[in-house]
């Protein structure tokens, strides 16, 4: 399997060197791919060093910051272009620990079409989250749950491999939520193809250095959508089947 782990950046000077020492000493045959967003910090130009350096590590530069989502996209985009058999996600400030990549990609070898890391399955933990967030979380994954009538236990996760069949069977050009929205959305295209996710625990590490970039709106906006996903569904089933029921 040709893995390519995608790292989208937008100001991680400080903990971009970090996350890419500990994935090419932790997963060696793992290609890697940093998108960044034209980074003010200077990111994409170091990236580039690294690049210059290893030929396992490649930078695609993006115009300016377009968010999480898009840049993915474009990574995808790009990673199946070159003809890699299996996409990684992964955040660059080291909340998805590169350790733990193996048990994502075992999960895809043994038939997975989607493995995602999870942070409240039986193993999963978070360090260094207060009490609140890791409530917003979990009550988030719950409700996507139920209203989207998938058994994911963390959809809002953002440590996953994708098998190459499953991004080419999703129309990535249709995909335009941001943040966790484009997460939950991405998840969801999955479990509407009927295709195999698998869940595997991790332990998710709050960022140390350099600075977030999610906000409360982000969150907003993805319970928001998965409300009307959730809605739209059960409409699209009812009206479905009521041809048979008026029989
Ligand atoms: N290319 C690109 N990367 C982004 C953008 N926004 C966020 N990222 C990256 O996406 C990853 C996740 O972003 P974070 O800011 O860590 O979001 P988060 O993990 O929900 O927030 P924290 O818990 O505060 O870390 C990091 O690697 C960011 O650098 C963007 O607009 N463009
Ligand atoms: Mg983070």
């Amino acid at each position: 399997m040709r893995v390519l782990t995608i790292i989208p950046t937008y100001n991680e000077l400080e903990s971009l060197p970090v996350t890419l020492g500990r994935l090419r000493a932790a997963v060696p045959d793992s290609d890697v791919l940093v998108v960044d967003d034209n980074s003010p910090d200077g990111t994409g130009k170091l990236a580039d060093g690294f690049a210059a350096e290893d030929s396992q590590v490649h930078v695609l530069h993006r115009k300016g910051k377009e968010g999480l989502g898009a840049a993915y996209i474009a990574g995808f985009k790009w990673g199946l272009a070159a003809g890699y058999d299996v996409l990684v996600e992964m955040d660059a400030d080291g909340s998805h620990k590169p350790e733990q990549l193996p048990l994502l990609l075992d999960a895809v070898s043994e038939g997975a079409d989607l493995a995602m890391g999870s942070r409240w399955v039986p193993g999963g933990s978070v360090v260094n989250w207060p009490l609140y967030r890791q409530a917003i979380s979990r009550i988030g994954s719950t409700y996507a749950r139920i209203m989207l009538g998938v058994k994911i236990k963390d959809v809002t996760g953002g440590y996953r491999a994708f098998r190459r069949s499953t991004l080419e069977a999703l129309n990535l050009d249709e995909v335009e939520s941001v943040g966790y929205g484009f997460q939950v959305d991405l998840a969801w295209r999955v479990a509407k193809l009927g295709l195999r996710i698998e869940e595997r625990p991790i332990t998710f590490v709050e960022r140390e250095l350099g600075a977030s970039k999610m906000s409360g709106n982000i969150v907003v906006e993805a319970m928001i959508n998965v409300t009307k996903w959730g809605l739209a569904a059960r409409w699209e089933k009812l009206t479905r089947k009521s041809p048979a029921v008026a029989k």
